[in-house]
């Protein structure tokens, strides 16, 4: 018998066990046709959890309820298995914040959130003000660590950081809107790296920010169905009169997607394609070739170019963290992928490290849905290059070019976004 999973889809905590059996390699299927409130109220399922609470694993051995306990039974199917560290010292940490994301994150944000939707504990303006405020002390502690750190413990992914990310997932997706959570740039980034690893990405799907912190809604009667379908729960600022729907969302029909702005602009005779290809291509004679052709096919009207720097260079004082900083970034660029071109360097021999690049954008801005869609721009300073300024191009060149030394340092890392 397989590994069947019962709860309702894209509940936060049946995604733990979801992710790991990804990254395990283990097979866990989703029961079908599961309905909130019914199917885990019958005596089959209360034989299996006699809370009623998903989600439930059904083993060959016997069922088991918790999702953390899920999540690890999951993770030891597959012997050794890098989720769980490679030391008894790991093996503790990622216990410890596994621990922390339960009691500290999602204990948290359950106090302000959960009374907002109407579940459990009454609105109370001054109990809110309370909960925000211990909330953001766990939040700034998971900040300081992550400040130093890609990962919660070691150098990939582990089972902590599956746990702590769906945690985070319900409070990003239904009430931490960006206001809150730029007090905290390193949760952000470590979120959105996270939920964008391919195995995060294959169970979880597209995530939105939250847009508004929902209004207060009547209490309900049930004080169980809080976390039906975080994944279908409109963010936005529901009106007053309206039903609640943060946990009953109802299908919508699909909306034809608009057609992005950059498509509408002049035909350019520059074809990004060509120059990624040429790019790619030149092995040798990198400044007669792909640096002469660069200027050759460049565009000013159709294009820019435009020079960015890390606005917090002293915090990159990790080689690999600031280097992962950086992939991370060139991996939420990839929705940008048709309009750009970019460099990323990461400069000097010690820390701290500096970080520089060269974009190049259809259109005279930057597009304005990578500023809405990519956190990470903010997280740069932006200059638009001015190319009839010979210095000014010559950077540009040396840094398609990878230049060593770069304004003077060794580089300790070159990336390319193409
Ligand atoms: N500590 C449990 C929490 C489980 C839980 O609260 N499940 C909610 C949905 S996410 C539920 O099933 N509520 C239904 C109920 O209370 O009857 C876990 O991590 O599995």
């Amino acid at each position: 018998m397989a590994l069947v999973l019962h709860s309702n889809a894209g509940n936060k905590n049946a995604l733990k066990a979801l992710i790991a059996a990804e990254y395990s390699g283990v097979k866990v299927d989703l029961v079908k046709d599961f309905q909130m409130g019914v199917s885990n109220k019958t005596p089959q399922f209360l034989k299996m959890n006699p809370l009623g609470k998903v989600p439930v694993l059904e083993t060959p051995d016997g069922a088991i309820f918790e999702s953390h306990a899920i999540a690890r039974h999951v993770t030891k199917l597959k012997a050794d298995n890098p989720l769980y560290g490679s030391s008894l010292i790991e093996y503790s940490r990622i216990e410890q914040w596994m621990d922390f994301a339960a009691t500290e994150i999602d204990a948290g944000l359950a106090r302000w959130l959960y009374p907002r939707l109407g579940f459990g504990i009454p609105f109370n303006a001054a109990m809110e003000e309370f909960a925000i405020n211990y909330f953001k002390r766990s939040l700034g502690a998971l900040n300081t660590h992550l400040a130093n750190n890609t990962y919660l413990v070691g150098q990939s992914v582990t089972l902590a950081d599956i746990v702590m990310t769906c945690n985070l997932y319900m409070g990003f997706s239904l009430i931490m809107t960006k206001a809150f959570t730029s007090e905290f740039p390193h949760v952000e980034r470590y979120f959105w790296t996270m939920v964008n690893q391919p195995n995060f990405k294959k169970v979880i799907g597209e995530v939105k920010q939250a847009e508004a912190v929902p209004a207060v809604q009547s209490q309900k009667k049930a004080p169980a169905k809080e976390q039906a379908k975080p994944k279908e729960a409109k963010p936005k600022e529901v009106k007053k009169e309206a039903p609640p729907k943060a946990a009953e969302a109802e299908e919508e029909a699909p909306k034809p997607k608009p057609k992005n702005p950059l498509d509408l602009l002049p035909p350019s005779k520059m074809i990004l394609d060509e120059w990624k290809r040429l790019y790619s291509n030149t092995k040798t004679n990198f400044r007669e070739v792909a640096i002469k052709g660069f200027w050759d096919m460049y565009d000013p009207e159709g294009y820019s170019l435009w020079f960015c720097e890390y606005k917090y260079n002293e915090e990159n004082t990790v080689s690999f963290v600031t280097m992962n900083k950086v992939g991370g970034f060139l991996q939420r660029m990839d929705l940008a992928r048709k309009y750009a071109f970019g460099k990323m360097l990461v400069i000097g021999e010690n820390p701290p490290f500096k970080v520089k690049g060269l974009w190049l954008f259809r259109g005279q801005e930057i597009p304005q849905f990578v500023i809405d869609e990519c956190y990470d721009m903010e997280l740069y300073e932006w200059t638009k290059v001015d190319i009839s300024d010979e210095v000014q191009k010559e950077r540009v060149n040396a840094m398609i070019e990878d230049q060593e030394p770069f304004e003077g340092e060794a580089l300790l890392d070159a990336k390319c976004f193409k």
